[in-house]
């Protein structure tokens, strides 16, 4: 079994995107278990180069530096996923998973992982959860889509303490292998089971979400058949 691996925060006020400083750092020598944790991001980004929503003084924004065995790199957004379901759990709020890469609490998006892979076996996964940021506080174009831990537990919670917790959780995932990973993955995965329309990049197929194989490729039962999908955004259409 692999070694467990150990953590190095660095910590910032502000940057660009956590997952930029946490290249820049593996460009510059540094090795897996680096974790870039920033209180702010002016670039903060999502798949497709979409804006992720950073304020300062809120949420967690987050970057770990990972050399993972190949056959887990497909699975490292599963290991952000369950992760951060857990260290939810432990602060009482249940939490679920979004084929690909999202955390819901009843289809709103409390958080969002992006893992970018950059060649020679590393792996920088970006993590942003949304912690103490009020419904007011949202912009208005992912007001109906967002929430975070207190809207749904009307209360604040310590963002390091989540971050203590969901490093510790991460670890224990990240050891597992993968078809584990995927497994578990597809207990808590809502997007199973429903009908759903997943956009492409060049066209949209619509059908029921019926399993995940062992590498967490999403497959869809559609009118012409079985169609299998490695990334995309998904839309649960009922
Ligand atoms: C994601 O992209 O969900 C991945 C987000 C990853 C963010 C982390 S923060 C730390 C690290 N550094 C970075 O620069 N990024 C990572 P995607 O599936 O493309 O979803 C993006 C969409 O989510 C946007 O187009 C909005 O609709 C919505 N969104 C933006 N900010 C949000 C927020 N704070 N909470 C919930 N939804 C948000």
């Amino acid at each position: 079994m692999r070694h467990e691996i150990s953590w190095r925060i660095e910590r910032y006020d502000e940057v660009s995107s956590t997952n930029d400083i946490a290249y820049e750092r593996a460009l510059a020598g540094e090795t897996e278990g680096l974790v870039v944790v920033a209180d702010s991001q002016t670039k903060g980004r999502g798949r497709l180069g979409r804006a992720w929503f950073s304020p300062a003084g809120k949420n967690i924004y987050l970057s770990i530096l990972l050399k993972p065995d190949e056959e887990k790199v497909g699975v490292i957004p599963f290991v952000c996923g369950l992760a951060t379901n857990d260290a939810f759990k432990k602060f009482g709020l249940e939490t679920k998973l979004k084929w690909p890469n999202d955390v819901v609490v009843n289809e709103k998006k409390i958080g969002g992982i992006l893992c970018e892979y950059r060649g020679e076996g590393l792996v920088i996964a970006g993590i942003g959860v949304n912690i103490n940021t009020s419904e007011s506080e949202f912009p208005e174009d992912i007001k109906s889509l967002a929430t975070s831990y207190l809207i749904e537990a009307k209360r604040e919670l310590n963002r390091d303490e989540f971050v203590e917790s969901f490093l510790t959780f991460f670890k224990l995932w990240y050891i597992k292998p993968h078809f584990e990973v995927v497994k578990e993955a597809k207990r808590r995965c809502v997007t199973l089971k429903r009908r759903v329309k997943v956009l492409l990049s060049t066209c949209a197929i619509e059908g029921v979400a019926c399993d995940m194989d062992e590498k967490g490729a999403l497959l869809i039962q559609t009118n012409a058949g079985l169609v299998r999908i490695e990334t995309g955004d998904v839309i649960h259409v009922r």
